[in-house]
């Protein structure tokens, strides 16, 4: 009875709705006339591109919402296993033109567009960057979610909806200056806020003894209470009706907050107490490696892992009685040691509140969570026990007690060594007592990832060598990718086109390894035409944006040569300038006939500086003031510009990377614990110049070295060259450093760039008896110049290059992030595709 009439409203309801939204250019002309109308609230008569942007992604969003509450119906009802991919950070960049392209109404959009009077790329380019993350890490997980979207898992994303993301960079005489983020101003239509979604997140307060059912038990009396609101961000899959969800969370007052405050009549200091509450989601770190030790972060990690796990604990509930079955449901993965906390909080809830008994709820916590873990350095995240004893009292006895068993374990393994037990422990001892975030995720999950093969040798040999030795089934590798569908589809559409059209299909938009059969096509004429035609529209879009940001033309002849990412010295931003003034040495001691044959260059640097990284921010400082020396030598001209663009994002690389010849990924080889740039460009057909390091490593081996520029020391060469840089150290022995260098360092060691104070000591990271040149620039110098040299050797010969630069784009399916998902889900999470029908 009640499921005929629960029916029959039902399907009344459905007719009422007219059916699902229509995708004809009609039906979405319509559409964004009422968006502009009832939502934008301006006149259909008049509006303009930025109102015609609201309107469209308005239009777009109902579209995703269908699939998405369809997507999650579906998944409600098969109930399968799912996986929640915990981050701090996600750098989703803009929305509009890759949800247009994964729900496959592109054209359709452009027209209807159209016959309004707009431009579909016009419109788009209105759109804000969502930036809520750093760097690499960052987008490898907006990378992710689209591939677990577009492979149909049934994956949620959580993470943080900070007010203000990554700072953005103005440069004012060639410093560095940082302006917040307000990345909210004009209203974000890709978000579905849920008010009626709401945890109270706790911090502070006591832990009390309390005797229940004849039983001890710890209780955590918090003191404070914030609340957290979902905002749900739709994320839809290219090829599939699948749309999930990645839900950020944003701190409100509680509604609960200091009641006390109210009834002693201190209403003003209530209120602006309340208000506090708010900052906790407000801003975004702007460090990528390091930001310890601050009580700030420590709340906004714990406010994270504290909804999203009663999220996730709320829905687990709904659909089963026996947290038995919690292995077999839920996937937990930690997108580095930033969410870790999860595992004491998850530990909480099973032993405190859901009354498992410890042994038990460690069973199942063993078996739930999973790691990745992004870095090369062993001195990684710690927390302060001061700090985590005041916040979060509960949590540290947790962490105590899991470390306690943890050690009891050991000893019964390795006997009592304490020095091997130190370097295991959990709880770092000593002047700062703290939690060593990473050895908690490697002891309570039950794998722990690498992000490409090099890195996960240096974590078994050398960062995380003891714990291999206990687990070495627990270590794998699951080399990163990126989503052509971002990287080509939406960034590139003229080698869209075209890739599209030598396959004979899209299919590689689903699957990139057909991208191989590019190779059939190597020494067609006809092939090397157009494409050389795709590269040159895209240079041009390039050099335009290049004249409006920094007033140089370049020469759509020169070689475009690329280096964006964030700003580090291991890096080498530094290598590179050193090498450009080394060029511009040489130019200039040419005679006009060797002038002649040099090919003309474009050097494009652009990333950010974290604000307190005084030597990152240096280096940009002299790449602009080497770039004003050279681009106002009237005798060198178009041989050689120098640009740097400011503000380095995603939409900015999604121009940039298209556009360019020649990338360049310098770091000092063992640093790098993948690098995902390199990835983008390989998928765009520029060239590689970079050393053996992180995942270029597998690129080399996928497309072969003739088809890059690979120079400098090795991993295993590393370390001897700083050691023979050490023993050097005593008798200062400048004759050991290269003449190149040496004269270049000393050029802008004495101000020919101007500024030679400042630049000192920066200079004096390279120099013996300073920083001793610890990322070996002195000793790689050579083998880069070589390197340049045989770029530009081969780029004279425009037919080999065509031919590298297709095997570039033919070789980079291996570096899909579907195949990365596709590796993770199956031997990781162990979950399966869930496809919502049609
Ligand atoms: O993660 C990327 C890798 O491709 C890069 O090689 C790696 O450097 C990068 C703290 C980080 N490692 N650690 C971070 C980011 C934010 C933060 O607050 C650390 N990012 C990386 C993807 O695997």
């Amino acid at each position: 009875e009640g499921l005929g009439e629960h029916r029959a409203k039902a399907e009344r309801m459905f007719s009422l709705m007219d059916g699902f939204l229509k995708n004809d250019p009609i039906s979405l002309q319509k559409d964004i006339l009422h968006h502009v109308e009832y939502t934008v609230a301006r006149s259909r008569f008049s509006f303009d591109d930025f109102e015609a942007y609201q309107a469209l992604a308005h239009t777009v969003r109902d579209r995703l919402i269908e699939r998405w509450h369809d997507t999650h119906i579906y998944f409600k009802r098969t109930k399968p296993k799912r996986l929640y991919f915990l981050s701090l950070e996600f750098l989703m960049g803009r929305s509009l033109s890759n949800s247009v392209i994964n729900l496959g109404i592109e054209d359709q959009c452009a027209e209807a567009l159209n016959q309004l009077g707009f431009e579909f790329e016009v419109v788009a380019e209105q759109e804000g960057d969502a930036a809520l993350g750093n760097g690499g890490l960052a987008r490898l997980s907006a990378c992710q979610m689209d591939s677990l979207a577009t492979l149909d898992y049934p994956a949620w994303g959580y993470g943080l909806r900070y007010e203000y993301g990554l700072f953005r960079q103005i440069i004012v005489d060639g410093f560095q200056h940082e302006k917040p983020d307000y990345w909210l101003n004009f209203g974000n239509p890709w978000e579905i806020e849920r008010i009626h979604v709401t945890y109270e997140v706790k911090f502070y307060g006591t832990v009390e003894e309390v005797e229940m059912n004849g039983e001890k038990q710890k209780v955590w009396i918090p003191g404070e209470t914030v609340e957290a609101v979902a905002y749900d961000n739709p994320i839809p899959g290219y090829g599939t009706r699948n749309t999930i969800n990645l839900r950020l969370w944003a701190a409100k007052p509680s509604s609960k907050f200091d009641l006390e405050a109210y009834n002693t009549g201190d209403y003003i200091n209530s209120v602006v107490n309340r208000q506090n509450a708010e900052t906790i989601s407000n801003v975004l770190y702007p460090d990528d490696r390091s930001h310890q030790g601050k009580e700030l972060r420590l709340k906004q990690q714990y406010f994270f892992v504290s909804a999203s796990l009663q999220d996730i604990m709320r829905r687990f509930k709904e659909e089963h009685t026996n947290f038995d079955e919690l292995p077999e449901k839920v996937a937990l993965h930690l997108n580095d040691t930033h969410p870790s906390l999860s595992i004491a909080e998850v530990m909480r809830m099973l032993v405190d509140e859901e009354h498992l008994g410890w042994h038990k709820a460690w069973d199942i916590v063993c078996k739930i969570f999973s790691f990745t873990t992004h870095t090369m350095v062993t001195d990684g995240e710690k927390i302060p026990v001061e700090l985590l004893e005041n916040l979060l009292p509960r949590h540290l006895e947790i962490l105590y007690e899991i470390n306690f068993n943890f050690l009891e374990e050991m000893k019964k393994r390795i006997g009592l060594d304490y020095s091997r037990l130190a370097l295991l422990s959990i709880v770092e001892e000593g002047a700062m007592k703290s939690i060593r975030m990473a050895n908690l995720a490697i002891v309570c999950s039950h794998t722990v990832n690498g992000v490409s093969k090099l890195h996960l040798e240096k974590l078994k040999t050398k960062t995380f060598k003891d714990f291999y030795g206990l687990y070495p089934e627990k270590f794998q590798c699951k080399t990163n990718g990126v989503s052509q569908r971002r990287w080509i589809v939406v960034s590139n559409p003229g080698l869209r086109d075209l890739i599209s059209k030598w396959l004979g299909t899209e299919a590689w938009i689903r699957d990139a390894d057909l991208l191989s059969g590019l190779r059939d096509h190597l020494d067609n004429a006809d092939f090397h035409l157009e494409w050389k035609m795709v590269k040159k529209v895209n240079k041009m879009r390039l050099a335009e944006y290049i004249e409006a940001m920094s007033g140089v033309k370049v020469s759509l002849d020169a070689m475009f040569d690329v280096q964006v990412k964030r700003i580090h010295e291991y890096k080498r931003q530094l290598l590179n300038i050193f090498g450009i003034i080394h060029r511009y040495n040489c130019l200039k001691n040419m005679d006009k006939d060797s002038r002649r044959k040099v090919v003309p260059r474009v050097c494009i640097i652009g990333g950010k500086a974290a604000p307190g990284y005084e030597i990152a921010k240096k280096i940009i400082k002299l790449c602009h003031a080497v770039a004003e020396k050279i681009n106002n030598d009237t005798d060198i001209g178009d041989l050689l510009k120098v640009v740097f663009i400011p503000d380095y994002n995603v939409s900015v690389a999604e121009l940039v990377i298209p556009g360019a010849d020649l990338s360049q990924h310098l770091s000092t080889a063992g640093n790098e614990a993948s690098g995902t740039g390199n990835m983008k460009f390989l998928m765009n057909g520029c060239l590689l110049l970079a050393t053996a390091d992180g995942s270029t490593v597998e690129i080399i081996e996928e497309i072969g070295e003739d088809n890059l520029f690979v120079f400098g020391a090795k991993v295993h060469e590393v370390e001897k060259r700083r050691q023979k840089r050490l023993s050097n150290l005593a008798p200062l022995q400048p004759a050991k450093v290269p003449l190149h260098f040496a004269r270049v360092l000393r050029m802008v060691r004495d101000g020919y760039f101007g500024h030679n104070d400042y630049f000192k000591s920066l200079c004096e990271t390279v120099e013996f008896g300073f920083g001793n040149d610890y990322y070996l620039l002195t000793s790689d110098f050579g083998s880069y110049l070589e390197a340049q040299a045989a770029a530009d050797k081969a780029f004279v010969n425009q037919d080999k290059w065509t031919r590298m630069s297709i095997l570039s784009v033919a070789g980079s399916g291996r570096f899909s992030s579907d195949r990365t998902i596709q590796d993770y889900a199956e031997s990781t999470w162990k979950i399966s595709p869930c496809r919502c029908p049609l």
